[in-house]
C-alpha cells in the first residue's frame, strides 16, 4: 500500500519570522500545484505565493520540493516557509488537508526516513536527543550519535558476529574437517575481544546515557546531617528548609541542577531514624523509596557523631554511595577526599562550602566527564539495556566454547547477542518497539 501523504507544522508554536509547513508522501506534486500553481524546481529556493482554494493569497514565501527518494524520509517532500504565525500556519496545514494530506502523527517524518532505509534507528533517536538536549555538551554528544559515531561501532560489532557466526556453521556442516573447534584458540581470542569491545561500549554508553538524562543523586542520612543545606550548597539556591530541629524535611525535594555541563537530577530526603510521627514515617518510607532509583547515594552525616549503624543498614545493596562527612568547619577538619569501605569520602562544610568542589569534581568522575574520550556519544537507556543483554549472549558462548566445545551452542548465542544489537540500529525491532520510540518525537519531526 502506497503511504498516505503526511503534513505538520515543522517550527514550534507561537510567533516567529518564519514558519514552516512539511509535506511529505505521493501527493507531493498535486499539493504544490493546488497551492502554488506548480512543482517548483528541485531542491531549489523559490519564493513563491501560497493560495487557498479559491485562489486567494494565504502568504508568500519560499517554497522547497525535495524529490524522493534523495530527500530525508526518502518520499517527495515539498517545505514552504511561510511566516510564523500560528493561523496563517494553520490556513496552509488545512490547505494541504482539503488537498489530500492527512495530519503526520509525532515522529512520523523521522520513522519514514527509518523505515526507507534513509537513517538508522540511534541516528532518529539522535535527532530528537539533539532537540531535546538540555546542555550544551548533551547537544555536542547527540550531534556525534546523529554523525554515526554510535550506530557504526554497533554495525561493526554485528559484523564480526557476523563473521563468527558463518564460520562457526560451516564447522557445524563439516563436523569431521580440520575447522574443528576443540582446541581452537583463534575463535576464542576472536569472542574475547568482541567481548572487551562491548564492555568498552558499555562504558561508553553509560557515559552517553547520564549526560542525556542526567545523574540521579539522593542526598540522605540522619536527620539534623545537614542534607538539606547540602541541596541548597549545591544548587546555589536556598531551595529547602534548613533549621536546627531533626526532621526538619519530610516530602522529598527535588531540583535540576547542572555541573559544569553535567545535569544532575537531585533529591532532598527526610533524615532515616525511627519516628512515632505518621506524616514524619511517611516521610522517611518516602526517602527510602527513593534510594532505589539513585544512581549515586549522598550519605551525609555529621562530622562531630560519626556515620551511625541505622543508615548504613537502610542503604540498598548494589548502589554506589560517597559518604559526605559534614560540618567540618566545626572540628577545623580540613577538605579532603579519602577511600572508605564503602567507596569515597569527602570531608566537606555545607555551610561555608569548604570541600564542594571535591564533591562537584568526584560527580563529574562519577558520570565518566573527567576525560571524555573522542568517541563519545549520547546514548539512551534502551542502548544500555540491549548492549548488556548482548554481553550477557557473548559470555555465554565463551562459556560454552571453553568448556563443552558445542558449536551450536555458541552459535545460539552469538545469533542472539547479534539481535540484542541489531535493536540499537533497528536491524531487528519490534513494530511495538518503533512505535512507542517515535511517538516521543515531536510533531513535524
Ligand atoms: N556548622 C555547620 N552547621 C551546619 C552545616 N550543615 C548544616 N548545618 C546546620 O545543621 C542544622 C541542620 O541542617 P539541615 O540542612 O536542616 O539538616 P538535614 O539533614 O536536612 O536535617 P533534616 O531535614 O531534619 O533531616 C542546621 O542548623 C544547619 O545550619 C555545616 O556544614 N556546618
Ligand atoms: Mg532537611
Amino acid at each position: 500500500m502506497v503511504n498516505q501523504t503526511i503534513v505538520a507544522v515543522a517550527t514550534p508554536p507561537g510567533f516567529g519570522g518564519v514558519g514552516i509547513v512539511r509535506v511529505s508522501g505521493s501527493l507531493v506534486s498535486d499539493i504544490a500545484a493546488g497551492i502554488l500553481g506548480r512543482l517548483p524546481p528541485a531542491r531549489c529556493a523559490n519564493l513563491a505565493t501560497f493560495r487557498d482554494a479559491r485562489g486567494e493569497l494565504l502568504d508568500q514565501g519560499i517554497a522547497l520540493y525535495f524529490p524522493g527518494p534523495a530527500s530525508f524520509t526518502g518520499e517527495d517532500i515539498l517545505e514552504l516557509q511561510g511566516h510564523g504565525g500560528p493561523v496563517v500556519l494553520d490556513l496552509l496545514v488545512q490547505r494541504c488537508l482539503e488537498l489530500g494530506a492527512r495530519p503526520a502523527r509525532p515522529g512520523e517524518f523521522s520513522e519514514r526516513a527509518f523505515l526507507n532505509g534513509k537513517i538508522d534507528l540511534a541516528r532518529a533517536e539522535a535527532i530528537a536527543d539533539l532537540i531535546e538536549s538540555s546542555t550544551a555538551l548533551a547537544a555536542r554528544l547527540a550531534g556525534r550519535s546523529l554523525h554515526g559515531v554510535f550506530s557504526r561501532q554497533i554495525d561493526d560489532l554485528i559484523e564480526r558476529l557476523v563473521r563468527m557466526r558463518t564460520f562457526l556453521e560451516a564447522t557445524l556442516d563439516f563436523p569431521d574437517d580440520e575447522l574443528g573447534l576443540s582446541g581452537d584458540q583463534g575463535i576464542s581470542d576472536d569472542l574475547r575481544a568482541i567481548i572487551a569491545q562491548t564492555q568498552d561500549l558499555i562504558g561508553a554508553a553509560r557515559q552517553g546515557q547520564v549526560i542525556r538524562e542526567g545523574l540521579a543523586v539522593v542526598i540522605a542520612g540522619p536527620p539534623n546531617a545537614g542534607k538539606s543545606s547540602l541541596l541548597n550548597a549545591l544548587s546555589g539556591q536556598d531551595a529547602a528548609i534548613v533549621t536546627p530541629i531533626p526532621g526538619t524535611t519530610r516530602d522529598l525535594l527535588k531540583l535540576d541542577i547542572q555541573v559544569d555541563g553535567l545535569p544532575i537530577r537531585i533529591v532532598d530526603t527526610a533524615g532515616l531514624r525511627h519516628s512515632e510521627d505518621v506524616v514524619e514515617r511517611e516521610g522517611v518510607r518516602r526517602a527510602r523509596a527513593q534510594l532505589d532509583q539513585a544512581d549515586l547515594v549522598l550519605w551525609v552525616y555529621d562530622a562531630a557523631e560519626g556515620p551511625d549503624a541505622l543508615t548504613r543498614e537502610s542503604l540498598p545493596s548494589g548502589i554506589p554511595v560517597t559518604r559526605i562527612r559534614n560540618k567540618i568547619d566545626r572540628l577545623k577538619v580540613l577538605p579532603a577526599i579519602t577511600q572508605v569501605e564503602t567507596g569515597s569520602e569527602i570531608a566537606l562544610s555545607a555551610t561555608t562550602g569548604a570541600g564542594l568542589d571535591l564533591l562537584r569534581s568526584h560527580l563529574k568522575a562519577f558520570a565518566g566527564l573527567g576525560a571524555l574520550p573522542e568517541g563519545a556519544f549520547v546514548a539512551r537507556r534502551r542502548h544500555l539495556d540491549a548492549l548488556r543483554r548482548g554481553l550477557g549472549y557473548l559470555e555465554s558462548a565463551h562459556h560454552a566454547l571453553t568448556e563443552t566445545s558445542a558449536s551450536e551452542l555458541v552459535a545460539e548465542d552469538l545469533l542472539q547477542a547479534q539481535h540484542a544489537f541489531g535493536e540499537i540500529t533497528g536491524r531487528f525491532t519490534s513494530e511495538d518497539l518503533l512505535g512507542r520510540i517515535f511517538s516521543t518525537f515531536c510533531i513535524g519531526k
